[in-house]
């Protein structure tokens, strides 16, 4: 049997194409003649997307041949993170006939393999820590009675350090308390790999960083091996650095973009004022028309009015214009990097101060 594991969709109301990652991820799914998911957590972006999208979640699965789809829920299926405020429950959230929500640990048998699911620990009393508690669990799973694997939405002890071990991490004894062969792990937005534990990583990119391919895994309960599927829909995160110079861009390489890349703009530099920083802005998004979205960062760019004044910087310039104007054609794009670097380092050294 094979099973299709993914975690970290992070699937968002208002980004309709989070719901499109996930539409593809099953029709691959189904494709591949895959009968069961496991997700690890962090479906949607929060509670109140799970809510508005409820029934859009239904649909989905219903409308395939998959059979089942455990749903070991994540820190962001239970709660608002930004807002902090829950109106609703997922408990009593209805997802259609095949959507399994897992809110407490929890044991499926299937043919062949026995799944432990283990959601992220939203504890409030004492009562619901000991529900979590790996020591405490151990009677309610004994030994189990073929090959056992385990989905959770917590790190791994040994990753974070200095964590007490049953607060949204797991000890690293975890596999060997429940005789689990893997243990796939939700929650870290990395792909890891730390003796029979894996991450699954995020399926999509969720925010600035989320580099590398985005996707699922397919496990194969007989031969105890897994796959990584990318899931193209789930986007590339990719960072460009651009160097400004009042009207000047300087945007180096022209390695083309896939449509389904996220490209960050690093901007450092100097522009004249907000008016000639937009129409940079403007210049790229021009060029760049085919990238899914496009971000910027322009920490590192700075109105000229704030250096005007320091006499480093007009030393430097009314030399190096004279050098540049008189210098051979061939040379000048050497002038234009020592310039850059000039600009770098004195932004850099604090000369906007
Ligand atoms: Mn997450």
């Amino acid at each position: 049997m094979k099973i299709a594991l993914i975690s970290d969709l992070h699937v968002a109301a208002s980004l309709p194409w989070t719901q499109q990652v996930w539409e593809a991820f099953l029709s691959r799914v189904e494709e591949e003649n895959i009968s069961l998911v496991v997700v690890g957590g962090d479906l949607f972006d929060s509670l109140d997307d799970a809510y508005t999208l409820r029934q859009w979640l239904a649909h989905s699965v219903d409308k395939t041949r998959i059979s089942r789809l455990l749903w070991i829920v994540g820190n962001h299926d239970l709660t608002n993170p930004t807002t902090g405020k829950q109106v609703y429950r997922l408990a009593d959230m209805n997802f259609g006939e095949k959507v399994e929500v897992c809110l407490t640990p929890d044991l499926w048998v299937e043919d062949g393999i026995e799944i432990m699911g283990y959601p992220f620990p939203l504890v409030r009393t004492e009562e619901e820590r000991e529900a979590f508690s790996p020591s405490k669990l151990l009677s309610r799973f004994p030994s189990p009675e073929q090959r056992r694997i385990a989905v959770a939405h917590v790190g791994l002890a040994s990753w974070v350090p200095h964590m007490s071990e049953e607060a949204e991490v797991i000890p690293k004894t975890f596999a060997t308390m429940f005789q689990c062969e893997r243990v796939f792990l939700g929650h870290i937005h990395q792909r890891l790999e730390d003796g029979v534990y894996r991450t699954l990583g995020s399926a999509r990119v969720w925010r600035k960083g989320e580099s590398g391919e985005h996707g699922y895994l397919v496990y194969d309960t007989e031969t105890h091996t897994e796959r990584f599927e990318n899931l193209p829909e789930g986007r590339v995160f990719q960072e460009k650095e651009v160097f400004v110079f009042y009207d000047q861009v300087e945007d180096r390489e022209e390695k083309p973009f896939s449509s389904h890349t996220w490209l960050h703009f690093d901007l450092y530099g100097v522009v004249q004022n907000d008016a000639q920083k937009e129409k940079i802005k403007d210049h790229l998004r021009q060029k760049y028309t085919n990238v899914a979205e496009i971000t910027f960062d322009e920490e590192g760019l700075f109105l000229s009015s704030v250096l005007a004044n320091h006499p480093v910087w007009q030393i430097f310039l009314s030399k190096w214009e004279k050098h540049y104007e008189a210098s051979p054609e061939e040379e000048k794009s050497l002038w234009l990097l020592a310039r850059e670097i000039f600009v770098k380092d004195f932004l850099q050294q604090g000369g906007r101060g």
